[in-house]
């Protein structure tokens, strides 16, 4: 069966987690995925976290199937040689190195574009064009700098990080679109362009309903965060509003069963509107119906301390799965906090392929998260993420076309083998090339 991406060859230039979690989902959808790694060392994440000494870590192992790898010293000639080779062989070079660095490298956007007038040059940054845009970002950075950290965790305790690698995958997910998006307008024009995804822009752009919320605020107080009903008057920012649902219709994490001693007997509980007589009933309180007090949401609003006290007097009573049991019938909605324990052997997931079991040559088994998205036309079988170098020879000889004597030409400069350690304070105070900002809006 065809896939969704197959014919497009991409350059994976990434490293870490962003970049390659972008590339992962291309590679998923059929992409011919080429990740370009540094000779000896590669992707820096192959040797963090490492859990089985001599495999490549998880962390690795995670973010790149379904990928092959060649190694490249590419700021070695004959290294540059070949990667400009792969420019023109590849639809879309993709890379997440600090701003500058593939510039120093000599592929500045203008270079790709005279190598490859089709290529399309995908990029994560942290910070778009402005005066941070030479930072250097990770995850948690990007949490901070785009307003999830300050909207996240309780009104009287510290600014949260959240568990979602938001800054990282949501910005490759965010990456993914926009080359997608590109190949297609590519199918019109003819025409690569450069696509560029900020790290703190993804982030922005995932805690929209907080932007829209402060706006709100300047209206009056935010009646559905319960800070409000507590009397406790708001500032000039939105505010962390702890477990309160994002949406108009409140919400709590409650306790379940068995709380005291398991960390996630927890389920979240939505007071949906439209299901507000059924919620009465099911933790028994068919008075509030009735009383004026609980009887609209505007009422309630100012009671939902008291509200989920009731509601958690009875979810208390019940397992976080027979909460479900319960409610959905009911279209009352909630959801069990599920630990990772739980999520790795849930049967519907690995019926999905969205758990899955992975066998690798060097570490074993172990489960991955496969591909969270499903087409019917464009079915995901999650392979191995490869070993260094594992295809240089392959990607030299098969898609670059290099003859046995080149091959062994490249193979005798050394640019596909690590190089002895260099002295760093030769390239200190080396200036980035100049480049045009695309991306600016002056
Ligand atoms: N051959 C030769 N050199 C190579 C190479 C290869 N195959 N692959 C990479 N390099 C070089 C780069 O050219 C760069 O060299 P210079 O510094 O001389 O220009 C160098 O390796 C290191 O690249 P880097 O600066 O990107 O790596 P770092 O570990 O110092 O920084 C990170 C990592 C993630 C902070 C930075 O890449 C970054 O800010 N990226 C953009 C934002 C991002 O994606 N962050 C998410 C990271 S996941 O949490």
């Amino acid at each position: 069966m065809t896939k969704a991406l197959d014919g497009v060859r991409i350059l994976d230039f990434t490293h870490v987690q962003s970049g390659p979690t972008c590339t992962q989902l291309l590679a998923w959808f059929g992409a011919d995925v080429i990740k370009v790694e540094r000779p000896g060392e590669g992707d820096a994440t192959r040797k963090q976290l490492v859990d089985v000494p001599g495999a490549d870590s998880l962390y690795f192992t995670m973010l790149n199937h379904n990928k092959r790898s060649i190694t490249i010293d590419t700021k070695a000639a004959k290294g540059k040689e070949i990667l400009e080779r792969l420019v023109k062989t590849c639809d879309v070079l993709v890379e997440n190195f600090a701003p500058g660095a593939l510039d120093r490298m000599g592929f500045s956007w203008q270079r790709i574009q005279e190598l490859n007038p089709r290529m399309i040059m995908a990029s994560v940054k942290g910070f778009g064009p402005g005066k941070y845009e030479d930072c250097k970002v990770y995850e948690n950075v990007a949490q901070c700098a785009g307003g999830s950290a300050s909207t996240t965790g309780f009104r009287d305790g510290l600014p949260l990080v959240t568990g979602a690698q938001i800054g990282d995958s949501g910005t490759g997910l965010h990456l993914a679109l926009g080359i997608v998006a590109a190949l297609l307008q590519r199918e019109r024009t003819g025409r690569g362009q450069k696509v560029l995804a900020p790290m703190q822009d993804g982030v922005l752009n995932l805690c929209r309903v907080k932007l829209r919320d402060q706006q709100r605020l300047e209206k009056g107080p935010l009646k559905e965060y319960s800070q409000f009903g507590e009397g406790v008057p708001f500032g000039d920012a939105v505010p962390r509003a702890g477990n309160d649902s994002g949406g108009g219709q409140p919400g709590r994490i409650l306790k379940c069963k068995g709380w005291e001693t398991d960390p996630n007997a927890y389920t979240y509980f939505i007071t949906q509107a439209a299901v507000w007589e059924d919620v009465c009933d099911v933790i028994g309180a068919p008075e509030w119906k009735t009383d004026p007090n609980f009887a609209t949401p505007a009422m309630r609003l100012p009671r939902l301390n008291e509200i989920f006290a009731r509601v958690e007097a009875w979810t208390m009573t019940k397992t976080k799965f027979e909460v479900m049991d319960i409610c959905n019938p009911h279209d009352i909605p909630v959801g069990p906090i599920l630990s990772m324990k739980e999520l790795a052997e849930d049967e519907g997931l690995r019926a999905t392929g969205t758990i899955v079991e992975v066998d690798h040559p060097k570490r074993g088994k172990y489960l991955s998260v496969g591909c969270p998205i499903k087409m019917s036309d464009s079915p995901v079988e999650v392979t191995r993420s490869p070993l260094l170098g594992e295809h240089t020879d392959e990607i030299l000889s098969t898609v670059l076309g290099y003859s046995a004597d080149e091959l062994a030409a490249i193979k005798a400069s050394g640019c596909t083998e690590p190089a002895p350690k260099k002295d760093k304070s030769a390239a200190a105070g080396a200036a980035p090339a100049a480049g045009v900002n695309l991306f600016r809006n002056t």
